[in-house]
């Protein structure tokens, strides 16, 4: 027994002894063919004479540009761009009563899992921060099997239907004749496809919140968006919808800055997660599950198995069951990103579907997709797809096949081999036992005809910020479509949720307001909606601290201190790289210039004092702007002493700065402009800074002082 448990605990590393038998390392070998025969040059082809052409037996030559040539594979034909991350997952009590799903049944199990975070619309090298949803795809490596939970960071979806797929994804792709615009879904077909679909509502109320341009995939929630089922030994059934939480809270980026990191840094989501795991600031999520007894499903003013639709937290609760950890980067991007291959249909027993008419398209989809993108029906054999539950069946041969099936028995039932691999109808998964019935039918349920409700509900729940932004979002999104038409028709179906959002919509991209604004009758609001009341956390925020030659190392010292021991990660930003120095001589080494390093990638700035260093930097167009850009941003700016005289210099200006004693107005402070002046001992200023810089944004200032942030 304890032998047992022993090997349960240590699941986590089974799955990476598993990967270890793949992994190869070139360092200090000798060059090969692919048959293991040692090249003796590989910049020279075999020539007729040295000027003289390439000749057809120079087999290393065509091994090598053979396999070049077929280095790549078709991308994924949505959510193409994505980045995996190894982690594990852990149980906090058992959840025994509700699914006897292994994984979910002892807290020291710790079970290995692949997360691939994704966006749905661009190509494989689009950039990381376009408004779209994002994909959050986790591979669960349990005793009993692969379990995938294939989620979204919204918790709804556009269609109501899996056949509608194909003409959801024609439609917000880039169009066909020119292939414009790209990772978008500002454009013409889009939207016509939104205002002839109207089950999109809701999810377009999503898609064009903050939630569209997440700060980070560390900092967004994931959901399962259908219903699933909870099968325990008894072989009851719960309805559940699952939730992951992150535990460094919900936050965004600003609309500007989304736009100019995709030109500053392209990768910087993808960045960000392999640099925070590389720092060990394991991104870590917990899971939350919605429980709702079958006996209870039609007791609610939503069809349980509508994807279009949430279960409000504040009607059935989250229960928090779990914490998923990711702590190992990846090895290969092509062989474990790109080579996974997630399905909704694998499950383990005590996890099992629901006829919600969305997930039952999915459940083909996956698995066909697969065939066309790795090749043939063996892709569960590569390394990142393998469970690390043994495989026994019947299946043989097809493209790829790496398994050595001994034996001449590939058929069930036998007697040669005593009829195994045998089913094992106890232990084996058995598929819940719903009854159904009903006439062959091409029809969705009137239960579905619900489109506006909880798109209301959802503005209903936004804060004041949250809902310029989205009216921003539409302006941007329809203000790019070219036909009035359609523009119209958006502004006439959004007056289904409220008449002053479709005025407002309808004032930034030209065509008229509602005739009759709407509204609206669902007053109900869920607070657990907006991002406002998220976690709010300092841990791994980076902030720019900007300082030249002739800086106060004393400050400097104090203020990289503090972050550190804060979990804060700061970059020093000066004019040229090498090395600044400070007042008494001592020689810093700088991290980034402003040529390789701008505000959008920064979460907070600070400017360090020294007389010298901030004139040099009173004379630097690109500090000023680093600061301007911070500040339009919402972000927290701080400064000590002589550094205090550059933000007057910026649009700082017009917010009254400390000039005297320590401390400031309040106000100031709730703005996040954190300065002091004529101090050495930097403990409360550190204090505040650090504080400002959990609070992530500083709304106020958007609000106050008409500072947009886009
Ligand atoms: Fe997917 N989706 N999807 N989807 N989806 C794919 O599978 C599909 C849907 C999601 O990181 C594809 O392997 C259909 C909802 C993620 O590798 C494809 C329908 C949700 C990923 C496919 C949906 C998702 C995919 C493309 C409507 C959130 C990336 C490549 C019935 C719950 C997985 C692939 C990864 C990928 C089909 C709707 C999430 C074509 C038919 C709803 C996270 O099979």
């Amino acid at each position: 027994m304890d032998h047992q448990k022993d090997t349960q605990s240590n699941l986590e590393n089974v799955k990476n002894e598993q990967l270890e038998q793949f992994r190869a390392d070139h360092k200090n070998t000798k060059l090969t063919t692919n048959q293991g025969v040692t090249v003796s040059d590989t910049e020279n082809s075999l020539k007729a004479g040295e000027r003289g052409p390439t000749i057809m037996e120079d087999f290393h030559f065509r091994e090598k540009m053979m396999h070049f040539d077929h280095e790549r594979i078709p991308e994924r034909v949505v959510h193409a761009r994505g980045f995996g991350v190894h982690g594990h997952f852990q149980v906090y009590e058992s959840m025994k009563k509700y699914t006897k799903a292994k994984f979910l049944q002892d807290p020291s199990v710790k079970t290995p899992v692949f997360v691939r975070f994704s966006t749905v619309v661009g190509s494989r090298g689009s950039a990381d921060t376009v408004r779209d949803v994002r994909g959050f795809a986790t591979k669960f490596f349990t005793e009993d099997g692969n379990y995938d939970l294939v989620g979204n960071n919204m918790p709804v979806f556009f269609i109501q239907d899996g056949i509608k797929f194909p003409d959801l994804v024609h439609a917000i792709k880039p169009e066909p004749d020119n292939e414009i615009p790209q990772a978008s879904a500002a454009h013409d077909t889009f939207w016509d496809f939104v205002v002839n679909n109207t089950e999109t509502a809701h999810m377009i109320m999503w898609l064009l919140s903050d939630r569209g341009i997440p700060r980070s995939f560390r900092m967004m929630e994931g959901f399962g968006v259908h219903t699933f089922r909870f099968v325990n030994e008894q072989g009851k059934g719960t309805f559940v919808k699952f939730h992951w939480k992150p535990k460094l809270g919900v936050h965004s980026l600003t609309w500007d800055e989304a736009q100019k990191i995709a030109g500053k840094d392209p990768d910087f989501h993808r960045r960000d997660l392999w640099d925070a795991v590389n720092q060990t600031m394991f991104p870590e999520f917990e899971l939350g599950v919605q429980l709702l007894a079958e006996e209870d499903e039609f007791k609610f003013n939503f069809d349980i198995l509508d994807a279009t639709k949430i279960w409000p937290e504040e009607l059935i609760p989250v229960k928090i069951i779990g914490k998923m950890t990711l702590d190992r980067n990846q090895d290969n991007f092509f062989a474990e990103t790109e080579q996974v291959a997630f399905h909704t249909g694998n499950v383990v027993p005590g996890i099992d579907f629901t006829n919600d008419p969305l997930l039952q398209g999915r459940l083909f989809s996956y698995q066909d997709t697969q065939l066309l993108r790795l090749g043939g029906p063996n892709f569960h054999e590569i390394p990142i797809n393998r469970p690390i539950a043994p495989i026994h069946n019947n299946q043989r041969d097809g493209f790829h096949r790496m398994t050595i099936d001994k034996g001449k028995v590939s058929y069930h039932r036998n007697s040669l081999q005593q009829n195994s691999p045998t089913p094992d109808p106890v232990n084996g998964y058995t598929h819940y036992t719903e009854k159904v019935e009903g006439y062959k039918i091409r029809n969705r349920s009137d239960s579905f005809n619900d489109h506006y409700t909880q798109a209301t509900l959802f503005w209903n729940s936004m804060s004041e910020t949250e809902k310029k932004h989205i009216i921003k979002a539409f302006h941007f999104e329809v203000g790019n479509v070219k036909n009035k038409t359609i523009k119209q028709k958006v502004v006439e179906m959004f007056n289904n949720v409220d008449g002053e959002l479709a005025t407002q919509i309808a004032q930034g991209i030209g065509v008229q307001p509602p005739a009759t604004p709407k509204q609206p009758t669902v007053k109900a609001s869920s607070p657990a909606l907006s991002q406002m009341q998220t976690i709010k956390s300092a841990q791994s925020r980076k902030v720019a601290i900007l300082a030249n030659d002739g800086f106060n190392l004393n400050e400097l010292i104090q203020l990289q201190s503090a972050l550190k021991s804060a979990g804060v990660q700061s970059d020093i930003i000066s004019k040229y790289l090498g090395t600044i120095k400070s007042t008494d001589g001592q020689e810093v080494e700088v991290n980034k210039n402003y040529a390789t390093a701008h505000s959008v990638m920064y979460d907070a700035v600070c400017v360090v004092g020294g007389q010298q260093s901030v004139n040099e930097l009173m004379n630097l167009f690109e500090a000023k702007s680093f600061i301007n850009d911070a500040f339009v941003h919402l972000k927290p700016i701080a400064a000590i002493n002589e550094g205090v005289d550059l933000l007057s210099n910026t649009e700082i200006k017009n917010i009254h700065l400390a000039t005297g004693q320590e401390g400031q107005d309040q106000s100031i402070e709730d703005k996040g402009i954190v300065t002091v002046r004529n101090t050495t001992d930097l403990t409360t200023f550190n204090e505040k800074f650090i504080q400002a810089v959990a609070s992530h944004r500083h709304w106020i200032r958007e609000e106050q002082d008409g500072k947009i942030s886009g």
